[in-house]
């Protein structure tokens, strides 16, 4: 099964100043008959801060962009960085997960040759990075009435990963299941014979207060070619009748990013009920495989709209992209 490309893409481009480099990874979500796109931006690529934009659709293709940043580094922990979100609503509060940067980034080691770093500027940019974990924020959708003054009223939860743990893929379910919290993830440094796996993989775990999660355990390890290196999650799952629909990234040698799906059950959601072998999605159009890393498309927010399925996703580091499915077809009813 594959997702169908908006033959328009991309539906957001960088703009000025604040976004004028990248605009990509958003998540999105459906508020009173509109998709939300919530979207990594880049101004510049020194420093290579993100910040995060909001634009509003009422077909899911046509975006119109609010103008001013409504997420941007505030706090000591997220001063390098608010990256890639993954938004949720859970009992009625908007959710968003994010990867905070309280150290250095700069920009992807894949740009290092095209902005003529090298040496030892190189090593000492890659010495300077911290260990990325994933942040939370949250707030009343009712305040998506104001949008003008949405920066206002985020609430900051603060990390909800540890401090040894690398981080940059973590997605909270639409409910809470047997009165706890579900979040998948992805512990980038949790491999080894520790661990039981060698690579990189999708874990759940669960929490009654969104702060403390227990249960750590393997979802799924990579399996196919497609995926050698390492997997991560995609946005929030989306519940169907079959169980709940996993869209995920894959990586492979050649640090090519694809899109894959899994079905997990509705009542257990550690249990992959169907997982399917071949990628939904790759780097194919111009603007998946250029841009600023090439082959990349990431997945991070999707929207049911009756019995169609809206996925959004970065492509090259650089656009924001939708691709779209029957979720009957999709999943095989
Ligand atoms: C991942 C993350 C994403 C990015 C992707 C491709 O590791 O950094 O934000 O889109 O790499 O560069």
């Amino acid at each position: 099964m594959k997702l169908k490309r908006y033959e328009k893409n991309p539906v957001l481009e960088p703009s000025d100043d604040w976004e004028s480099k990248a605009v990509f990874n958003p998540a999105a979500f459906y508020w009173n008959d509109k998709v939300y796109m919530l979207y990594r931006a880049i101004g510049e690529y020194d420093k290579y801060i993100s910040r995060i934009g909001c634009a509003i659709s009422k077909d899911g293709f046509n975006f119109e962009r609010l103008g001013n940043p409504v997420f941007e580094p505030k706090e000591d922990y997220e001063k390098w960085g608010v990256e890639d979100p993954r938004t949720t609503f859970i009992d009625d509060e908007l959710y968003m997960t994010y990867v905070a940067l309280s150290k250095r980034s700069g920009p992807p080691r894949a740009m290092f040759g095209r902005l003529g770093i090298s040496g030892d500027r190189a090593k000492e940019m890659l010495a300077e990075r911290g260990i990325p974990r994933i942040a939370l924020a949250s707030m009343d959708p009712a305040h998506l009435d104001d949008p003008d003054n949405l920066s206002k009223h985020f609430y900051r939860h603060g990390y909800i990963t540890p401090a040894n743990v690398y981080q940059r893929d973590a997605v909270l379910f639409p409910e809470k299941i047997d009165g706890k919290y579900i979040m998948l993830h992805r512990p980038r440094n949790w491999i080894g014979p520790n661990y039981g796996t060698d690579l990189p993989s999708i874990w759940i775990a669960h929490s009654k207060d969104l702060k403390k999660w227990h249960g750590h355990k393997i979802v799924m390890h990579p399996e196919q070619k497609w995926e050698e290196e390492k997997i991560g999650t995609g946005p929030p799952p989306i519940k169907t009748e079959k169980g709940w629909l996993l869209i995920y990234h894959g990586v492979d040698e050649e640090h090519k990013y694809r899109a894959g799906a899994a079905i997990l059950a509705l009542d257990d959601p550690s249990r992959v009920i169907k997982r399917f072998p071949d990628p939904i999605l790759e780097p194919e159009k111009n603007y998946e495989k250029n841009g600023d890393v090439p082959n990349v498309v990431f997945p991070e927010g999707a929207v049911a709209i009756k019995k169609e399925i809206f996925v959004y996703y970065g492509s090259a580091d650089k656009f924001c992209c939708v691709a779209t499915a029957d979720i009957d077809e999709f999943i095989g009813i």
